[in-house]
Order: structure tokens, then sequence, then C-alpha cells
């Protein structure tokens, strides 16, 4: 079923989302808790308005592109709709990743401004003088920053009035980085009326948002997932975002709901899992969701015997914007994806893109106004994903005569840990890099709650044998070198990898090796 947005022909995000809010009357609304603090939509709009003087004042022009490096404090929204309104583009980029990866979405993205959060500024210090776009470092949540400007004074200095630029509904409007099995992360281009797309399907008809509700999204607002959930739903409707900056701890989290009393809930299953395992409630929340990776059944049951709560698992991508396929309020199927979003069409079709019937496993594409535009000057991997309206979201997946999609896995090699991606090739490049590595292989495997984690399979060279203590380097060695969340939980040293005749690693093997064998991994 498609959707009809009908939005005008010059139609601005910010617009929409902020100063919309004010127009219709709630610019007393509290738009944003963060800790001890509290925003109306108003002073949002002013941020906002600064935000967007003070980018015109360090030449910022329409459809350049302004980095944020940012946590989730009130200054996200600001900075985020702030450089929408003037016609920028925002890059959300994933604070949990390594200095060499800023390099690269920095020159890919040529953004001419970073906005960096004190804390996450020794980041970029030891990549400064590669920067070859960037302009200016604006710091935010800090003082006195040697060198950059500081975002407090810079705002100070700008009127709170800002005329919105004349976008389009169909211009740029936002990037997120996604990453694939090979090759470097894709800059993913999101248009002026993704975002409303998403509120108006998902959201309205899904969660049934309400001016009244409280969203509390543990899923960061540099994910695509956090970012609907914590920024673009909320302020659709003139609703209250509580943001937490530290990390999504199960004690952080408890302490946030007790605080601030959501009504919607969003995690990812590792944390539904960590929760579990932790005292604290949920008093107030009304629905929680689940997104990034399939929701284990198990979670489901026991979050419902303890908290009397539902978990909505949905399926969404970073190209899609936000999720497409989901379970319902009443009518959910634990292990299951849940069925189509009312706007959003899907397919399972086979190599030849042929669509499959009821029960077999194929290629899942999806059709919907939110889907990306492109990737960034990569036309082949456009091309490969953006078929016309469909997009192939690289999931194999069935559905039943019922219409429950379920999913069945990858039609490559990535993993999904804890929600985020991992690609086996980069843990593999790393781990090579070791002087004790011959050749490894990485492929996915079931921790004890049944979430995948990457394993690697280590064939050392001759001056090396294999022990504890070179299992615990090599972790360490892959900590060191790419995001915490990629090392290999567990090592295997074997004596040669099984590869085909061609010399490729036969994955498959490694995958089957493992599932055999009993016991703890
Ligand atoms: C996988 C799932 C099974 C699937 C996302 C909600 O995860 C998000 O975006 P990414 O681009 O990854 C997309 C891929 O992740 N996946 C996501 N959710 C599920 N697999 N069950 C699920 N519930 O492989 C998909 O192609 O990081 C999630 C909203 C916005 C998002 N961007």
């Amino acid at each position: 079923m498609p959707y009809n947005l009908d939005l005008p022909e010059a139609f601005n995000a910010a617009d929409y989302f902020v100063d919309r809010n004010v127009r219709e009357g709630r610019g007393e609304k509290v738009a944003v808790l963060c800790e001890e603090r509290q925003f109306t939509y108003r002073q949002i709009q002013e941020g906002v308005n600064r935000f967007g003087n003070a980018l015109l004042s360090l030449d910022v022009r329409m459809e350049e592109r302004v980095a944020l490096l940012l946590l989730d404090t009130e200054i996200y929204p600001q900075a985020f709709f702030g450089a929408i309104k003037i016609g920028a583009v925002p890059v959300c980029l994933n604070t949990m990743n390594r200095s060499p990866d800023f390099q690269f979405y920095l020159n890919d993205s040529r953004a001419r401004i970073l906005v960096v959060d004190e804390q996450l500024l020794p980041l970029i210090e030891p990549i400064r003088g590669n920067l070859r776009f960037l302009k200016q470092i604006i710091v935010a949540n800090g003082s006195d920053p040697d060198g950059d400007v500081c975002l407090t004074e810079l705002l100070s200095e700008q009127s709170a009035e800002l005329e919105t630029a004349p976008t389009c509904r169909d211009d740029s409007c936002f990037w997120l980085y996604s990453s694939g099995s090979t090759g470097s992360p894709k800059g993913t281009v999101h248009l002026q009326h993704d975002m409303v797309y998403s509120a108006k399907t998902y959201a309205a008809k899904i969660l049934a948002i309400r001016e009244n509700d409280v969203f509390f999204s543990a899923a960061k607002l540099f994910f695509a997932y956090g970012l609907g959930n914590g920024l673009y739903f909320p302020f659709d409707v003139g609703a209250t975002a509580v943001y937490l900056p530290q990390r999504p701890t199960p004690a952080h989290v408890y302490a946030t709901v007790n605080r601030h009393k959501p009504t919607l809930f969003f995690g990812v299953p590792t944390l539904y899992g960590q929760m579990l395992e932790e005292e604290g409630t949920m008093d107030g929340v009304r629905l929680c969701v689940s997104a990034g990776e399939a929701l284990p059944a198990a979670y489901l049951r026991r979050w419902k015997e303890r908290f009397q709560l539902d978990i909505l698992d949905g399926i969404g991508s970073t190209e899609m914007v936000h999720i497409f396929i989901s379970n319902r309020p009443g009518e959910i199927v634990p292990g299951s994806s849940g069925k189509i979003v009312p706007g959003y069409e899907a397919r399972i079709v086979d190599e030849n893109m042929h669509d499959l019937p009821v029960g077999e496993i194929g290629t899942l594409l999806v059709k919907g106004d939110s889907a990306a535009a492109l990737y960034w000057n990569k036309h082949e991997k456009t091309r490969q994903t953006i078929m016309g309206h469909w997009i192939n979201t690289g999931d194999k997946y069935t559905c039943d005569e019922l219409g429950y999609f379920c999913c069945a896995g990858r039609t490559d090699d990535m993993l999904k840990v804890g929600g985020i991606w991992v690609s086996p090739n980069e843990v593999e490049s790393c781990l090579i890099e070791h002087p004790a590595v011959l050749e490894c292989a990485v492929i996915g495997a079931p921790d004890e709650e049944n979430l995948i984690k990457p394993m690697a399979f280590v064939v050392l060279n001759k001056q090396h044998s294999p022990s504890e203590a070179m299992e615990h380097q090599l972790k360490e060695y892959v900590k060191a070198n790419l995001a915490l969340y990629k090392y290999p939980r567990w090592i295997r040293f074997i004596d040669e990898l099984p590869k085909t005749a061609t010399g490729k690693i036969k994955r498959f093997e490694l995958r089957d090796l493992i599932k055999t064998q009993t016991g703890p991994l």
C-alpha cells in the first residue's frame, strides 16, 4: 500500500520538525529532557536558529556537509536541524569508531565543519593534519578550546532569528554512514521528505505516537534507529525526547527511566538481555521496541513476565531510514520481524529477482518513500542496492501465508553485533597485521543467549604457538585498532583454514564446525 505524503514542493525538514511545533502553539512544551536540564520547543528553535546563523557566519552554504560527532544531548537537535535549516547537510557520525574511521568519513564527505563534543575531541587530534576539506572544528560541551571554536561562545554571538533556506522536498537532508562487507563505508544520502515518511507510517501506524508520549532511545542518535526514536518521531507530534549522554548500561538506562518516566522505550536485543540480568523497573512505559538484529523469543517472554510489557521487534535499515517490517501490539509473533508496515511493500526473490512462493527463503526487497537516494560517490554500490523503487536489503527472509516475515540470515557475510554492523573482512584485515598471525577467518557465532558475536579462526606463524596469552594478546590487538564491539569474543587456533580450489576461505565449513561442536565455545 503506497502512502502519499502530499508534501509541498518547497519543504525544509527543520521547519517541519521544529518551527511547525512553535507555530502550532507548542512553544512552551518540553521538547528535550537531558539529565537535570529541560528545553522547550521554543528554546530548541532558538538554538537551531543560532546554530544555523553560526554556520552561515562560517561561510557554510546550501548542500555543504557539516559533520556531527556528538553525544546524545540537547546540542544534537540544535546542530542537526540548524544545519538542515540553512540547507546544509548534517553527517551523523558513530562516536564508537576510531580515529582512522573519522579520517575517512571527514574526507569522503568533504565536510567543511565538524561539531564535536569536547570528550570526543581526542579521537580527532591524531588525524587533524589529514583532513583535506575541513575548515573549522567547533567544540561542544566544553570551554576554551585551543585553536578551535567554542560552540557556546559562537552561539551567544548569533541572532535567534533565522530564515529557512529554500530547499525542496527532494533536496539532500542528512547522511549516515553504513558499512558493507567489503570496501569503505557508504555515505547514505537521505532527502528532506524521508523522515516525515517514516514518522507518518511506522511511528504513526505501528507505535501510534502522540503528543503526550515521552520517547527514550537507548540506541544513540547517530544511528538511523536512534535518530528516529529520539529526534524526528517525538518532534513529529510535539512530544518529549529523553537523552542519555552516557553509555546505555542497564544501570544508566533504568536510572533514566526512573527519572524521566518515558512512555516509549527503544533498545537493541543485547541491551534487553543485559537489562533482564539487572534490578530495575520500567514504570510508566507503555511500549518497548527492539531492532538492529532479531530479538530472541526468550527475551520477549522474560520481559513480558517481568514488566508486563511487550517488545515490538521490527527490521529497519540505514537505507530505509527506519523500520519497514514490524510486529504490532496484540499481534506479536515471537521470533518473527512481523508484518509489512503500511506505506511499504516487500518482495522475497531468488537470485534472478523472480518472486518466490510463500514460505521459501529468498532475498528481501523493500519499497517505500523513506529510501535513501544514493550512496555518495559509490555509483556501482548504489545501483546494486537501490534498484529503482526497490531496495535490496541483503537479508534472507521468508514470509508465511499470514504475511509474517522471518529472518534467515544475510546474503553477504556481514554480522550484526549488538545491533551494529561488523564486517568479518575488516576484523580479518586487522588480525593479519599482528606479527604472530599467518592467516585468519572471522565468522559469526552464537553466544549463550543465541546472539551473534565475532569468532576468529587463526593460523599462527611458525615462531608462535597457541596459548591463552596469545588469545588475549590478539583480542587486545583488535580492541586497540578497531571499534571495541568488533573484537573477536573467541579465538580458535587451527593448523590450516579450509579453502576452495581457488583459494577462497570456506566460511560455511567453519560455521558448520562450530554448529556440530557441543559444549561451551
Ligand atoms: C538487520 C535486523 C533481524 C538486517 C536499523 C531500525 O539496524 C538498522 O540499520 P542498519 O543499517 O542495519 C540494517 C540491517 O540490520 N536488522 C535490523 N533490524 C533487524 N535483522 N531483525 C531485526 N529486527 O540485516 C538489516 O538489513 O544498521 C534498525 C531502524 C533503523 C535502522 N537503521
